[in-house]
């Protein structure tokens, strides 16, 4: 954590008085939730600031908040604060640089610096968690109501895999105990994220039945288009999916690939051992040390990538 820097952060919030979030695309529970819980952090301490979101609606998030139709004039004068976004291009509203000042929160490996203030901490396993450090570190200043709690709550969740992956500590659940003071209701949340509906349930036999191993140990599985238009579901409910392929102890490393508009091949890719990030990096992905994402672009490409992968698995069990 760098308390000089959340200073910094801490100050030009109390001087702007029209702040902008701004989350990635493809939005999940963690940018959603740094937003909508970040907005309402900045709207319970200065209720007479504008606050936007700028985000696409992620339908199962509906829950935690919902974003706002910004105008090119509302950038004027604005700070923007861009949350849980690695890089430039990834950003979901592409105006982000149209404000007077941007400010960067991440917890992702650093693919480049974007903003005035780039506050980065891979030490974090969700971006929710650093707005909390925030506010933590003004506690004396700055409130929240349940509303946030609840937004910070979710994506930490999602992010963590209900505090199961790498990078959970003390301070995750520190920061966690804070939210529950503000008093944090978790059974909106739960039955929310819960929730799957009979198409995905479907599909989740066939997405069961139809993965393939590579010989060295990579499960993997082809998400087409003809699959999502079958059964009825999203690309983003059936990529979901991923961690599916998480249960066996012969695979260390699994990766869904999935056709997305425009016949462009995207990758999630997981790991439980090797490092995974370099090569999400040469594929013009990344994200973390165990989990990534990946634009292939063509399926003669998700070939090279799993080729690679799997040499990653050989070589990771070799040394085992
Ligand atoms: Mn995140």
């Amino acid at each position: 954590m760098d308390k000089n820097k959340l200073s910094d952060i801490y100050a030009k919030i109390k001087d702007f008085n029209k702040i902008i979030i701004s989350v990635h695309k493809r939005p999940d529970g963690d940018c959603l939730g740094s937003a909508y819980g970040l907005k309402d952090i900045i709207k319970t301490t200065w209720p007479n600031k504008e606050v936007l979101v700028s985000a696409e609606v992620a339908s199962y998030l509906k829950f935690i908040g919902k974003p706002d139709d910004i105008k090119d004039k509302d950038y004027n004068g604005a700070l923007v604060i861009s949350v849980d976004t690695a890089a430039r291009n990834r950003i979901y509203d592409q105006r982000f640089d149209k404000g007077d000042m941007l400010i960067k929160i991440d917890h992702h490996i650093p693919v480049e610096n974007f903003g005035d203030i780039d506050y980065v901490d891979t030490g974090r396993p969700s971006c929710t968690l650093i707005i909390m450090d925030l506010f933590n570190e003004f506690s004396d200043k700055l409130k929240m109501t349940k509303v946030g709690a609840k937004a910070l709550y979710t994506g930490t969740l999602t992010d963590t895999g209900r505090f199961k992956y790498s990078g959970v500590d003390g301070d995750t659940f520190r920061s966690v105990s804070v939210l529950f003071d503000q008093g944090l209701l978790t059974k909106e949340i739960y039955d929310n994220l819960d929730v799957r509906t009979m198409e995905l349930t479907k599909y989740k036999g066939y997405f069961l039945q139809h993965f393939k191993k590579t010989p060295n140990g990579v499960a993997y599985i082809n998400i087409l288009p003809k699959h999502i238009k079958k059964f009825k579901v999203s690309l983003g409910e059936a990529t979901s999916l991923v961690n599916e392929l998480g249960y066996f102890d012969d695979c260390p490393i699994w990766i869904l690939f999935a056709e997305y508009e425009g016949k462009i091949v995207r990758a999630r890719m997981r790991s439980k051992g090797p490092a995974i990030d370099k090569l999400a990096n040469k594929y013009d992905g990344g994200g973390h040390r165990l989990a990534c994402g990946a634009n292939l672009g063509t399926w003669k490409r998700s070939k090279l990538l799993l080729e690679e992968a799997d040499a990653l698995a050989k070589q990771y069990k070799e040394e085992l």
